[in-house]
């Protein structure tokens, strides 16, 4: 079962577009389940550095150190960008 899908765009290695994610854990609730749209917003490195509802408003922020790693580690997306590159380099 499908909880989280995302859209990368082709211009770069990870460079996201948006998030769907089954925010409710209901199947039956939004487009296939998915009710919830995140989109991304980069830096000039392709960072994430914010992701925006279908609103306009953040709401989440991500910090980068000046190597590129991300200083909120925590977060589904960063994990998500993290196992997407993984996944390129194998
Ligand atoms: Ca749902």
């Amino acid at each position: 079962m499908t909880k989280t899908q995302y859209v990368w765009s082709p211009v770069y290695v990870n460079a996201l577009i948006e998030r769907d994610r089954d925010a409710d854990n209901d199947s039956v609730t939004g487009t296939n389940g998915l009710e919830e749209r995140l989109y991304a917003i980069h830096d000039a490195n392709y960072n994430v550095t914010a992701l925006i509802n279908t609103s306009g408003n953040v709401v989440e922020r991500y910090v980068y150190d000046p190597y590129g790693v991300a200083r909120c580690s925590t977060g589904r997306l960063v994990q998500a960008i993290k196992e997407f590159k993984l996944s390129r380099n194998s």
